[in-house]
């Protein structure tokens, strides 16, 4: 990278780049942490290293970890006052825990960085004296502009990743080389003022911000490796794809219908296939009438389930909560097959065609379902 401007190199070319008070907070970096225990003590301990001659703080944003990080983090933070611990109960998500520990802070500046040692955290007093000097509003460590590297990734990962950051272009506002990355350094009024439209869904933090932001970011990219893992476990699985996908379906379709309700019609249009897949063998053994009220429970049961981890996975029912929650859902959705029935044969007795009469019909008794689940079940507006 040339930017034609003097990389401050040593610590007191960044102190000296860095037009704030000795007393000022200049800095909050966020660390969201999910069983980091074995990572946070070197991090602080990195962190010192590089921004020690700055009034600096460090949020963990721990999602009660069954490690105990945020006990430990506790524990550090009664001789190091920099050090803060912001405890989540009875839910998960990297981005959101990111929103709540900027929304958290009141430093002008805030930084993102993983608790697991594999960003490149010298790279915050380089970003910095540019992000202040340059008046910009989003620095951003990019592992594929000249000098950066993917590390040890797997190849199946490196594979992964470039798909994503391809896909990521379906709502971006200008180019990032690298907007799956979860290292950056923000100025915070830049952050709040996109934090009302942020998604919030899965792990995309960055790409969010960006394609949430109500202007077009000033920014820049500073090259990083990508360090391996030296201890605890990756959290990225098949949720954290689902959870991608969701938030560019947010940044998109959900611009115009809520994205909740589109996910619910999307396990809706799956269950009309359970139903039938169900009725198919089942009519060759009873009569149609029970076997039509057997796929109606198995098909019903399903929406429940896939509803349950997908549409509403961030409140999920789980244990006695999860029978309760399916009786309830079988109830609401009795009344909406009911409503769906009754309106479709109104607008059909009225002269309207059937195929009018029939969608208008399923529409109503989705929106009932979908409202009266959301409530009931799910206990939400
Ligand atoms: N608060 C919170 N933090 C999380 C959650 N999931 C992951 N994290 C943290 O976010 C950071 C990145 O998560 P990782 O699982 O390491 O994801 P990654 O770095 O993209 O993937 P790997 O290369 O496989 O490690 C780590 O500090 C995690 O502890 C979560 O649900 N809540
Ligand atoms: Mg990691």
């Amino acid at each position: 990278m040339d930017d034609g401007l003097r990389q401050p190199t040593l610590l007191a070319d960044a102190r000296a780049l860095v037009p704030f008070e000795r007393e000022q907070l200049v800095l909050s970096v966020i660390a969201p942490t999910f069983n980091e225990s074995k990572n946070v003590p070197e991090l602080i301990e990195r962190l010192e290293a590089c921004l020690g001659h700055l009034v600096w703080e460090v949020i963990f944003v721990d999602d009660d970890s069954p490690d105990q990080t945020a006990a430990l983090v506790r524990q550090i933070a009664q001789t190091k006052p920099y050090v803060r611990c912001l405890q989540r109960f009875g839910r998960r998500g990297l981005s959101t825990a990111v929103i709540e520990g900027i929304a958290s802070s009141s430093a002008p500046y805030v930084a993102v960085i993983d608790a697991d040692l594999q960003h490149d955290e010298s790279l915050l007093a380089q970003m910095l004296p540019l992000i202040t000097s340059r008046d910009l509003d989003l620095i951003v460590g990019s592992r594929y502009i000249n000098g950066g590297g993917m590390g040890q990734l797997s190849s199946a990962r490196q594979a992964m990743s470039k798909f994503a950051t391809r896909l990521s272009r379906l709502i971006m506002p200008f180019d990032l080389t690298d907007p799956m990355s979860g290292f950056f350094m923000a100025k915070r009024q830049s952050f709040a003022a996109a934090t009302p439209y942020l998604s919030g869904a899965g792990y995309k933090i960055l790409l969010d911000f960006v394609a949430s932001s109500p202007r077009p970011l000033e920014h820049m990219e500073l090259p990083y490796e990508f360090r391996p893992r030296l201890h605890g476990e990756s959290k990225i699985d098949a949720m954290v794809l689902f959870e991608y996908l969701v938030l560019l379906l947010e940044k998109t379709v959900g611009r115009y219908v809520p994205l909740r309700f589109f996910l619910f019609c999307l396990v809706g249009g799956s269950g009309v296939f359970v139903h039938l897949a169900t009725l198919f063998p089942l009519k060759a053994l009873v009569p149609f009438a029970a076997a039509q009220g057997i796929a109606g429970l198995v098909s019903m049961t399903s929406n429940f389930v896939l509803s349950n981890v997908l549409t509403y996975r961030d409140c999920r029912l789980r244990g006695r909560k999860l029978v309760t929650g399916l009786l309830s859902f079988y109830a609401v959705c009795s009344i909406g097959f009911l409503a769906n029935v009754s309106f479709a044969d109104m607008l059909y007795e009225r002269g309207y065609a059937w195929w009018i009469a029939g969608s208008a019909g399923v529409l109503i008794g989705s929106v009932w379902n979908f409202g009266a689940s959301s409530i009931f079940t799910w206990k939400r507006n």
